[in-house]
């Protein structure tokens, strides 16, 4: 921790107490006018810090921004955000992500924010749009698994969002397999967040997954996607906590990580069917050679999707479902 860091936990938990500059610079062995410094800076950051003439300094008010002390207070995760590198404006984070995991090998569990992304990427290189105010993080996994068990923690992510976003602001989120998180209202289904994996992998090995997680949050809804998108200010009506959000959805993908290493995957999946808007549903998919048409009637053990055909029973383990409809 820096002495900036350290400042703002002291005077953080003071709660009401003022915290005496003297006192701050004795502690840290620096001068009364370096401490106002870093105060000065904490506040440019966005930290409301009073001052009072012989009294010293308190704690007014906290942004709702992604600063890794802010991520990291309380955070109840084994290793789930233990690095955070934090951009208050990024390309992608999945792209940053990605590189470091390559070329500086980071430790499983980094997390990498922002507030912001200017090149933001969906599936299959589509774009992924990401204005100030929603939730926008990749993270570093190195799960022990074959490649083609990967889907397992794109829908256990998917999972861990939709349920902490129901559970912290009372809205039904349900999944479509297998990245997307929705919402099903006034007769469409809207897209509320995303999640994309892409994996680093030899025959048979993972080296590193990196999972991209998108969440309308507080973010006005751009354009291009208005019709097709929802936010949670928009069903709600007003601005959520955006840092409690992310702390939540950290602390439940980290829970369901460790189960998946424990093999309990089976644990997830009938949540991850009552969560899901396709199951039972005639479906459209576009699996990487092929269309398919049919029935989605079960999800299997792996998190495969089980599609009845015309002709046959299919399995599909990659794909997008271009269409949804009622039987
Ligand atoms: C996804 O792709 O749903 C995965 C999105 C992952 C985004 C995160 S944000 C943090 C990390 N860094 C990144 O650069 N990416 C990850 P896909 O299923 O391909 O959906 C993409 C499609 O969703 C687009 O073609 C649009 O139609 C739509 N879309 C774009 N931006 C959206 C938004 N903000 N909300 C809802 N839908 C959106």
């Amino acid at each position: 921790m820096g002495k900036k860091d350290e400042i703002l936990e002291l005077i953080r938990n003071s709660h009401d107490q003022h915290v005496s500059g003297e006192d701050m610079a004795k502690n840290f062995g620096i001068t009364r006018t370096a401490i106002w410094k870093i105060v000065n800076k904490l506040r440019r950051m966005g930290y409301n810090i009073r001052a009072e003439k012989r009294i010293g300094y308190r704690l007014t008010g906290v942004p709702d921004l992604l600063y890794p002390a802010e991520v990291q207070k309380n955070l109840e995760t084994k290793i789930l955000g233990r690095t955070v590198l934090y951009y208050p404006e990024i390309n992608s984070t999945q792209m940053e992500a990605k590189k470091q995991v390559c070329h500086k090998n980071l430790p499983e569990g980094s997390l990498v924010v922002t507030e912001k992304q200017t090149d933001g990427v969906g599936r299959l290189g589509r774009r992924w749009e990401s204005p100030r105010g929603g939730l926008w993080f990749s993270f570093v996994l190195r799960p022990k698994m074959m490649p083609e068990e990967v889907i397992k923690i794109t829908l256990l992510v998917a999972l861990a969002v939709a349920r902490v976003i129901q559970k912290s602001f009372g809205i039904e989120v349900m999944i479509k397999w297998p990245n997307d998180v929705v919402v099903n209202g006034s007769g469409s289904i809207r897209k509320i967040g995303g999640i994309l994996t892409e994996m680093g992998a030899e025959l048979g090995f993972v080296n590193w997954v990196v999972v991209g997680v998108g969440i309308n949050v507080n973010n006005n809804l751009p354009a291009q996607v208005k019709k097709t998108a929802v936010s949670i200010k928009k069903l709600l009506g007003k601005n959520v906590s955006r840092i409690k959000l992310l702390k939540g959805i950290l602390k439940e993908i980290d829970a369901g990580y460790e189960l998946l290493k424990r093999d309990g995957f089976q644990e997830l999946l009938q949540e991850l069917k009552r969560r899901s808007i396709v199951l039972g549903k005639r479906v459209e998919i576009r699996a990487p050679d092929e269309m398919i048409t049919g029935q989605a009637i079960d999800l299997d053990r792996d998190g495969a999707l089980i599609v009845r055909t015309d002709s046959k029973t299919r399995k599909i383990i990659a794909g997008e479902i271009l269409k949804v409809n009622q039987l």
